[in-house]
Order: C-alpha cells, then structure tokens, then sequence
C-alpha cells in the first residue's frame, strides 16, 4: 500500500481499525453462505461519518475501489471483494440518536445492528416495520442499502418503505445530508428513495432516520398443515379477510421442515407430515387470536392446525420457519433463488419448478420456502456444483416466463448479475448504467455489482456454459 494512503486511511479509522493482516481480514472476506469469497487488499473500519468520507476519497484518488461492508449477511456476493478491492466496514457506526417517541422516528447509524434497534425502541412502545430472521447481526445500513424485505412486507413493505431520511457518503467524499427527514418532501429527486436498494453501488449509507410502527404486543401464531400450496393460498385468502392485522404469511415444505427437525432437533410439528406448510401471525392492540382462529376453522384439519398465543409458543412455531437459511446452510453451500412471482402464479410456479429442475438437473434438491404474503419463495438449491449456472439459469427463465422477477429482497449483488436483462428492459438498464456513471464517475464504489459499466453479455436462450 502506497505509505500515504496507509497513513490517510490510519488517521481515518484510528490504530487498531486498517486491517491488513490476513487473519484479521478472513472474517470480512467470506458471505455467509461461503459461496462467495475473495481476497481484500484491506479493511478499513472508520469510527464514524467523518470517517468515512475521509476512507472513500483517500480510496478514490489511489484508485482503490472499495466494497461496502455491513454485518456480512447478504446473500448474493454483493459485499465480499471479488478482484483485491478493498472493504469499508460500516459496523462501527453503531449509534443510535435523536429518537423521538412522539413521533416514532429514530436516527441509526448504518453498523446498529437490527435487534439493536429493536431493543431500543420496543420498550418504548415502538417497533420497527422490517424484521428477519439475520436480525442479530444484520445491519440497518446493509438493509437499506439491499431494500431488505423479511416477514411483515405484507403490512409495512420493505425497508425503503421505512426510511425517511439518509445521510451517505458519495464516491467523490461528499456528504449527502438529508436528515433529519420529513414526512413529506417533494423538493426533488427522491434520494433516500434511490440510495435504497443500490446495493453499496452510488454511496456509501451512514446514517439513516426511519419511521417506525407502533409495537403491537397482542400477537397470535398459527402453523398450518395443508395437502398443497394452492390450498395453503386459499385458506391465506380466507384469513387476509377475516383476521384483522395479518402481519406474516410464510410458507415451507415437506422437505425443508425435514433439515429443520435433524438440524434444529425440533419434533415433528403434527402427527401426520403435509405437502405444504402455512405459518400465519396477526397483530394489534387486542388479543388476536379469537379472530384467526375462526378465520381458520372452517378450513384447517384440527390435528394439523397449532395456534400460539404466548412469546415462547410463538418463537417455537416461528423455529420452523425461520430455521430453514441456517438447515440448509449445515446442509451444504446452496444455491440461493430468491424470485417473486404473480400472486396468481405462486401456485404453478412451485410444481412447474419442481418439474424444470427434475428435468434440467436431476441431481440438485431444490427447498422451498418463502414469504406467501407477497408471492415471494426463495428456492434454494442443494446438490449443485458450486459453478454449475445450469438449474439457476432454468429457474430464472422460468420465473421470467411468469412475470416475475430474479430478486424479490436480496439483491442482485454478483450472482444474479446475469440474468438481469431478463426481467429489466434494455432502457431500464441504460437508465441505472447512467445514474451510477454520474454519481461514480471513477468506478469505486462495489464495481461490478448489480451490473457491469459496460454491456454484460446478454442471456441468450442457448443453453449457458457451465463455470461461466
Ligand atoms: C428468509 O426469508 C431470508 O429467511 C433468507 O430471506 C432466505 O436463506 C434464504 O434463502
Ligand atoms: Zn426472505
């Protein structure tokens, strides 16, 4: 490292936070799901905004590129180093400020994990509208940078949703500064708006103020066993208009719940397996559950029906649910399809799936399991070669042949990169291409994530080339 950016980046991050040492790096440089790993020329882990700026303009005038680092939970290579670039870790900037109880916002710093930010505002009597299962270590940061989804989309959407002003630091070293935020702010381009979902691509996000939802601690579970997705659907109709306060509607599969159990130890959740899965929760000031449980009586088979009213209940029939990433992960390194589809089409879409992949590549064990609600499954799939794009590619065709899309919550990062074209115009992709070559002329910020700054080759319907 040239010794003046050495000393640049040590008087940014202070003694003790440039990493060059490998060991030190090793933690930063693999995903979790250790598919995606890549060496860092270092890590540079400032202690605040200031910081930061200072990190990504000694980076850009050394022509180092830096990949934005959260607490590693993406799931689609979007923050490991693919080619020496360096990683600017955000978790240090773990503040929480300015929280307001009357009005239900909070400032957060990008490195406050969720469950941080969870524990603060919840005894307050305020929540926050994203949440999933990574929470402990994932970041708001790294959230709002991927536009995290998780399980309550369905009543308050995706993290954008949330944000209502954001501080980030632009590729040139500036700070954009649009905090506090205000509900409503129509003076412009919406940047908060752009920034989220970017996936580290246009600025580096510091800090966010985000509205928050009103804690509702009168909460019920129900775990459903259905004969088939498409009856799992139905009955989710039926309760969307009975139950009042649907904030979850999960699904998941014979084959899913079976990893859980070996590799959660969890009993069978009824005496009788099922062909589907259904994991509803309602909310409100009120106790819940009378209402969904007559939303269900008329549908749901009373020896595969399990309602749950206290936390502990609750966290038991969530465990099947929520276990499934680390299940499959003790499994082998997956690959992960995270699509969505029409509500109209998440019912073929998981038979005609099964169907492609048993066809394409009978090898590979797909599991299923995903986030009813909003018609978004995350296939993941087992058995591939770690190379082999081959049953990514028949499940992505296969997605946009319904009208879905490659990435519901998770991002394109590098892994879906390739089939982008496939569910984005041509004009769409010029329009990104030009707004990433204005805010990052020098190409420093994550290079290569979501797309390439030249035409990636475009998906043809040859069949692709297996390692490519
Ligand atoms: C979830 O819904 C996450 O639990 C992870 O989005 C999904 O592991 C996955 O594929
Ligand atoms: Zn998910």
């Amino acid at each position: 490292m040239h010794p003046e950016l050495r000393s640049r980046l040590l008087a940014a991050c202070g003694p003790g936070h440039l990493l060059d040492d490998p060991d030190l790096r090793a933690s930063y440089e693999t995903d979790w799901t250790r598919r995606f790993t890549g060496p860092a020329a270092f890590v540079a882990r400032p202690p605040d905004t200031a910081g930061v700026a200072a990190v990504v303009a000694a980076c850009r005038e050394f022509g180092v590129p830096l990949v934005p680092q959260g607490g590693n939970t993406g799931l689609v290579g979007g923050s490991i180093p693919r080619a020496g670039e360096a990683v600017l870790s955000l978790r240090r900037l773990d503040r929480i400020e300015d929280f307001d109880p009357v009005a239900g916002e909070v400032t957060a710093g990008a490195g406050v994990t969720l469950q941080a930010l969870q524990e603060f505002v919840r005894p307050h009597g305020w929540d926050v509208g994203v949440d999933l299962a990574s929470r402990a270590s994932a970041t708001i940061g790294g959230m709002v940078a991927t536009n995290a989804g998780g399980v309550r989309v369905i009543r308050y959407g995706p993290m954008r949703h949330q944000v209502i002003g954001i501080e980030a630091v632009l590729a040139d070293g500036a700070i954009l500064a649009r905090l506090p935020g205000l509900l409503k702010d129509n003076s412009g381009y919406d940047l908060p708006g752009l920034l989220a979902g970017s996936e580290g691509t246009l600025a580096v996000v510091t800090r966010v103020r985000l509205r928050l939802i009103p804690a509702r601690p009168a909460r019920a579970v129900a775990l459903l066993g259905l004969p088939s997705l498409a009856a799992a659907l139905e009955l989710l109709r039926a309760v969307r208009r009975q139950a009042p306060g649907l904030e979850a509607a999960e699904v998941f599969f014979p084959e899913g719940l079976e990893l859980v159990q070996r590799h959660a130890g969890l009993p069978p959740p009824f005496p009788r397996p099922h062909a589907c899965y259904l994991l509803v929760e309602c909310a409100g000031a009120h106790d819940p559950a009378p209402a969904l449980a007559a939303a269900l009586e008329s549908a749901a088979d009373p020896d595969a029906a399990l309602l749950a009213v206290s936390r502990p209940e609750r966290d038991r029939l969530w465990a099947y649910r929520e276990r499934h990433t680390e299940a499959i992960s003790a499994e082998g390194i997956p690959h992960k399809l995270d699509v969505t589809l029409p509500a109209a089409r998440l019912g073929d879409f998981e038979s005609l799936v099964r169907a492609r992949l048993a066809e394409t590549s009978p090898h590979v064990r797909p599991v299923l399991f995903g986030h009813a609600g909003d018609g978004n499954l995350h296939v993941n799939i087992l058995g591939a070669d770690p190379d082999d794009e081959s049953p990514d590619d028949a499940v992505l065709r296969l997605v946009a042949s319904l009208g879905g899309s490659i990435s519901a919550e998770h991002g394109i990062g590098i892994a879906k990169k390739r089939w982008l074209n496939l569910t984005r115009s041509p004009a769409d992709i010029q329009a990104m291409r030009a707004i990433k070559r204005a805010l990052d002329p020098a190409g420093i910020l994550n290079p290569g994530v979501i797309f390439d700054l030249e035409p990636p080759p475009v998906v043809s319907s040859t069949p692709p080339v297996r390692g490519a």
